[in-house]
């Protein structure tokens, strides 16, 4: 297994779980010395620096007048199949399946079958795109012409497989954090900045999305506050966020919270933090789950998709049914109340992340995916 490969990454570039991960694991086979071709329409946020082994190539899209939509896709599918050429690329690991499998098949339909396509499916690529009838029929094609698909939950494996009938084996990834950045960072100077000593802190980070459930976020803090002295921090930017602003006013708890909108220092931000709130309605993995779990700060939220796979019950946090905020808000008081069980979820959750989400462990499953499918076992 010592081949090095030319590898092809496609991904959302911009702010989200499936670039995120994307891009650091393009970084992990970059340091184990592959070769690696982002091939994007905006340089990943993740990547920054130079990287010894990355590469970076921007798709262009054609915005000529006879067009009403600019056709991404198939500019795409075309700087796909050009740098598959131009850099003999053994691989094309596309993540999150609409339209990138699809434009990667195409890819293949130009440059011919030694091309091999890796697919990851990473959540509302299935739980919301496959379920639209304007998108599934592709969504599948994509999924079955791809030599592997990998998920990153067992809920997600199963959910692709009913939702779009797939019969073919799609092989678990998990999402993995990288333990040389994400552990508890000392924060005890900028925390002042943020509470009292006998404050305690949530937070909440997301896109701000609908599934993200941001009231139900609200909800728990407001009770949560009632019992135990604390403040909320919100990360992140998006369509619900003015809703919060709103609500809290009317809640009269916004002297209590704090939007830090986006932030590049995740594990800075996380380590401030004493509980992590994430009530979604979907949630195929919930990076942030593990981001928060490897920083020592133990999750509350529901039990939706593969959160549970994530967060172990009473182990590593608490998870309720969706919408359940006195569930979450009572978890919340109850592990913000007691320190023995507090430092036993930390420490869980630290060992958890360790063994099961390392980055050297998923980066050599995705190695063996790739070597498997090229015949190179
Ligand atoms: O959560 C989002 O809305 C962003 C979305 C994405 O495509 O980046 O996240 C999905 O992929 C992440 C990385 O695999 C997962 O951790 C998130 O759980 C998943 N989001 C949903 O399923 C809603």
């Amino acid at each position: 297994m010592t081949k090095k490969l030319k590898i092809g990454i496609t991904c959302y570039p911009s702010l989200g779980g499936s670039g995120i991960i994307a891009t650091e694991l393009g970084k992990l086979l970059a340091e184990n010395g592959h070769e690696v071709h982002f091939i994007t329409h905006g340089m990943p946020f993740r990547l920054g620096k130079y990287h010894k082994n990355v590469f970076y190539h921007e798709v262009q899209v054609t915005n000529y007048h006879v067009f009403k939509y600019p056709p991404y896709d198939l500019s795409l599918a075309n700087k796909l199949a050009q740098i598959v050429r131009m850099k003999n690329l053994d691989i094309l690991h596309v993540h999150y399946a609409f339209p990138h499998a699809v434009c990667a098949y195409l890819a293949k339909q130009i440059v011919g079958e030694k091309l091999k396509i890796v697919t990851t499916l990473h959540g509302t690529d299935i739980t919301i795109l496959a379920q639209d009838e304007s998108l599934k029929d592709l969504i599948r094609l994509g999924i079955n012409e791809s030599d592997a698909v990998t998920a990153v939950s067992k809920d997600l494996i199963q959910e692709t497989k009913s939702v779009l009938s797939i019969e073919k084996p799609i092989d678990l990834t998990y999402n993995f954090v990288d333990k040389r950045e994400y552990y508890p960072r000392d924060v005890s100077d900028c925390r002042k900045d943020f509470a009292q000593p006998n404050e305690k802190i949530l937070i909440h980070i997301s896109n701000f999305r609908p599934v993200k459930r941001i009231l139900d976020v609200l909800d728990i803090f407001y009770k949560v506050n009632q019992k135990v002295p604390s403040k909320l921090l919100f990360v992140g930017e998006g369509p619900e966020l003015s809703k919060v602003q709103c609500k809290a006013e009317k809640l009269g708890i916004d002297d209590r919270i704090i939007f830090l909108g986006k932030q590049d220092d995740v594990a800075q931000v996380l380590s401030l933090a004493d509980v992590m709130l994430l009530p979604s309605e979907k949630e195929s993995f919930g990076l942030v789950a593990l981001e928060a779990m490897a920083c020592g700060v133990p999750t509350i939220g529901s039990n939706a998709g593969g959160i549970p796979e994530v967060v172990t019950q009473g182990e590593t946090g608490y998870l309720a049914n969706i919408g359940d905020t006195n569930q979450m808000a009572n978890d919340a008081i109850k592990i913000l109340s007691d320190d023995d069980l507090y430092v036993q979820l930390v420490s869980n959750g630290l060992e958890r992340a360790r063994h099961y989400f390392c980055n050297n462990l998923i980066t050599e499953t995705y190695e063996k995916i790739y070597y498997r499918v090229l015949n190179l076992e």
